[in-house]
């Protein structure tokens, strides 16, 4: 589709990239092949997650943090996962407002992704588009997803980075332990730093962060404090970034992250094609009402089930001798 991998990217590539991302986030059929001809220009961008709760700040910080990019001379793309977006319909509008400085700015891609969670397929779209913006040439893609439930693990499973954003005085002490984000942040930020308790989050998350072991790993996640709405502590984040990246790249820790991460995304796909695969078969062959039966009346057991209709499959493929 013309996508050159230099900076000067041109309108008609820009809107080629723009409605390729919207055909993968809609799943029009096409869409994969043509993704599947950009892949081999991916893997060059660096991948920074964005999560924490609701209304954290997570927006307004990936916004200072694309001031700080931008300064440097990097382009940057932005992916803003809002499960419950779906719902309420607002945070989308809200992504768009807060990053609004940048819409006009060649050097920033920024697209909000609706959806309703991972089952149906977030964490595929959201990579499916970090892809894109990779191939488009993004030097940078900030992934902004919620930390609700699964999603904040599975953004781990797409950044090299991974940000994890607290605000003091969100109730208990314990939203770090509580929500697991121990485990997966390698930088933590205190944004609202501004108001009161900030001293008290940092206490709680760092006596966490020892409890859980992190602090005497490899990498010892530092805790940033930032006021997003000024800027202030955002330059230091993006240094604690950039620290960690050179840690990643130092010995075998890229390396070693990046097949992990390609073995569950594989592993991914490989499941949701498989799935889809018997789905049709299943529908199409109208076996439903009689497999339905037959479990319901306890005549088969779910596991001998579905052996059987993989070792069908398997027996039906099965070239000739
Ligand atoms: N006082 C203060 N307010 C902030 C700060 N950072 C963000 N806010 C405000 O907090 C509100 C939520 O900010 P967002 O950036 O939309 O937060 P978010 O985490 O992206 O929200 P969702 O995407 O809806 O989960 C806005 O009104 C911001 O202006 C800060 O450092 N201090
Ligand atoms: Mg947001």
């Amino acid at each position: 589709m013309g996508m050159k991998n230099n900076r000067k990217l041109t309108a008609v590539d820009i809107l080629a990239a723009s409605r390729l991302m919207r055909d993968l986030e809609d799943r029009i059929p096409g869409a994969l092949e043509r993704l599947k001809d950009l892949y081999t220009k991916t893997g060059r961008a660096y991948v920074i997650g964005v999560t924490g709760a609701p209304g954290s700040g997570k927006s307004t910080l990936v916004d200072r943090m694309i001031d700080v990019f931008r300064k440097e001379g990097k382009t940057v793309g932005v992916v803003a996962v809002d499960p419950s977006s779906a719902f309420s319909g607002g945070a989308i509008l809200g992504d768009r407002i807060r990053m609004q400085r940048h819409a006009t700015d060649e050097g920033v891609f920024i697209r909000s992704l609706a959806t309703r969670g991972c089952l149906g397929g977030l964490c595929r779209s959201a990579q499916d588009i970090i892809n894109v913006m990779d191939a488009m040439g993004k030097e940078i893609v900030i992934v902004e997803t919620v930390g609700v439930g699964q999603n904040e693990i599975d953004v781990v499973h797409m950044a090299h980075t991974s940000v994890v954003v607290l605000v003091p005085g969100m109730g208990d002490e314990m939203q770090a332990i509580k929500a697991g984000i121990v485990e997966i942040g390698d930088i933590f930020v205190i944004n609202k730093c501004e108001r009161e308790g900030a001293e008290k989050v940092e206490g709680d998350l760092r006596s966490a962060l020892g409890m859980a072991g992190r602090l005497n790993d490899g990498w010892e996640p530092p805790i940033v404090r930032t006021e997003a709405t000024s800027g202030k502590g955002v330059p230091e984040l993006v240094t604690e970034v950039y620290r960690h990246k050179a840690v990643l790249e130092q010995g075998h820790g890229l390396a070693e992250k990046l097949k992990e991460q390609m073995k569950i995304t594989f592993l991914k796909v490989l499941e949701s094609m498989v799935m889809e695969h018997f789905l049709n078969k299943i529908q199409e062959e109208g076996l439903w009402d009689s497999m339905l039966s037959d479990l319901v009346q306890r005549r088969v057991d779910p596991y001998t089930l579905a052996e059987r209709l993989i070792s069908e499959e398997l027996a039906g493929k099965r070239p000739e001798a």
